[in-house]
């Protein structure tokens, strides 16, 4: 079977991802999700947050136990490791200039992640400003890069993919009062070869439309989602649209 990198190298087709974040589901609301999960398969599902007070093992391994959508853990932090998980995204936050988000964390994580031998996605994490204060911006203290510095946020993934990483993934945060504009996806799409994710304020269909015409190669939807869990339906099936 395909490993994730490889299917995100390939970059045909679009794909969607929901953002599952355990603090914001009690048991009913996951049996629910679950449900709606097995119903109207996404392409991932992302287990993580900038902070969580339950351990991330339980989400994993009932996500795996109740579902066959591959499960890949999005690290807020060093403490969130499952070795349970499909996978992991192993950020580093190249939009901002805290060596602990950009290499200390990765550093605690490695062996961690050797031993556990899940499969690792070096990403590069770049936070864009969304006119809101964000918890990843608190949390790593880092600033965003402003949402009109298009040049800023093309050179800084051009870098991410010079220094060797495989996924960019473009944040406006979680609970983004708008998502990542078009035209800076647009632009990074061009200079870039790499698999572009999008993530943070993604509310409507429509919108997911639009970033996924302005390139990107996967969206992933959180809140939305905890907000209104039918919505997954109509993510899922905007996939159609864009097949070949
Ligand atoms: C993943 O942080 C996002 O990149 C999720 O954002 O909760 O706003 O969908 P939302």
């Amino acid at each position: 079977m395909k490993s994730l990198s490889q299917k995100l190298k390939e970059r045909s087709g679009k794909k969607v991802a929901i953002l599952i974040d355990p603090d914001k589901y009690e048991d009913k609301s996951l049996d629910e999700l679950i449900l709606l999960i097995n119903k109207y398969p996404p392409d991932l599902l992302l287990v993580g947050g900038s902070m969580l007070m339950s351990p991330i093992d339980i989400a994993v391994t009932t996500l795996k136990l109740y579902t066959s959508v591959p499960v890949f853990i999005f690290p807020g932090n060093v403490l969130q490791l499952s070795d349970r998980a499909d996978g992991i995204f192993l950020l580093s936050l190249i939009s901002g200039r805290n060596p602990d988000f950009l290499i200390g964390n990765q550093v605690l994580a490695a062996p961690h992640l050797k031993r556990a031998g899940i499969e690792v996605i070096p990403t590069g994490y770049m936070l864009i400003e969304n006119g809101r204060y964000t918890s990843v911006e608190y949390m790593s203290h880092t600033r965003p890069i402003p949402a009109e510095k298009t040049d800023i946020a093309i050179s800084t993934a051009i870098a991410g993919e010079m220094l060797g990483l495989k996924v960019i993934y473009l944040e406006a945060g979680s609970g983004a009062a708008k998502p990542v504009n078009e035209e800076m996806i647009r632009a990074i799409r061009k200079n870039i070869s790499l698999p572009l994710i999008v993530g943070g304020g993604i509310r409507t269909k429509e919108e997911a439309g639009k970033i996924f015409r302005a390139g990107a190669d996967m969206i992933v939807v959180g809140t939305a989602i905890e907000q209104n869990p039918e919505l997954l339906r109509d993510f899922v099936s905007l996939r159609k649209e864009f097949r070949s």
